[in-house]
């Protein structure tokens, strides 16, 4: 009986091990830790979607900035900004995403920045994979893989009708 219940106790330590290393991905360029880039699936009927990264960890001792973004399933990407104006939640594209020194800088759905994929070349679905190409003023370009995935909490996704 004992053995039973630590068997299904190391199995269960098991599963979660491998979901957390399974749920969460990330890459590295110079003082930056690009921390899991992922995209919720693309809404029927709209011809844009949305990718985001958990954070952008800046390591370093000096200011960087994330100022642009490509990616090959969409024709542009712009970063965008969510903005109160006179009550309303609105997104207004900006030139840049400061990233201070010592800190992490979330791109979360919900938050208050995205990366917007204008005009998808394709619809974006649960599982699919896709690249992203981030140029940032000092570390330079780094590609990641952006996971498409349902958050638990997609309650970000009200505010993406443009
Ligand atoms: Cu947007």
């Amino acid at each position: 009986m004992r053995n039973l219940s630590l068997f299904k106790l190391l199995f269960a330590l098991a599963l979660l091990f491998s979901s957390l290393v399974a749920q969460a991905h990330g890459s590295s360029k110079g003082d930056l830790l690009i921390e899991h880039p992922y995209a919720t699936p693309s809404l029927a009927g709209s011809p844009h979607g949305a990718a985001y990264l958990r954070g952008v960890r800046n390591k370093g001792q000096q200011a960087d900035r994330l100022i642009r973004a490509s990616s090959p399933v969409a024709e542009r990407v712009e970063l965008h900004r969510m903005e109160m104006d006179s009550g309303v939640m609105r997104m207004r594209e900006v030139s840049a995403i400061e990233l201070p020194a010592g800190s992490t800088t979330s791109l979360r759905h919900g938050g208050e920045y995205h990366l917007m994929l204008m005009n998808l070349k394709r619809p974006l679905k649960d599982g699919d994979r896709f690249d992203l190409s981030l140029t940032f003023e000092r570390a330079g370009t780094q590609s990641v893989k952006v996971w498409v995935q349902t958050p638990k909490d997609a309650s970000g996704d009200a505010q993406h009708k443009h």
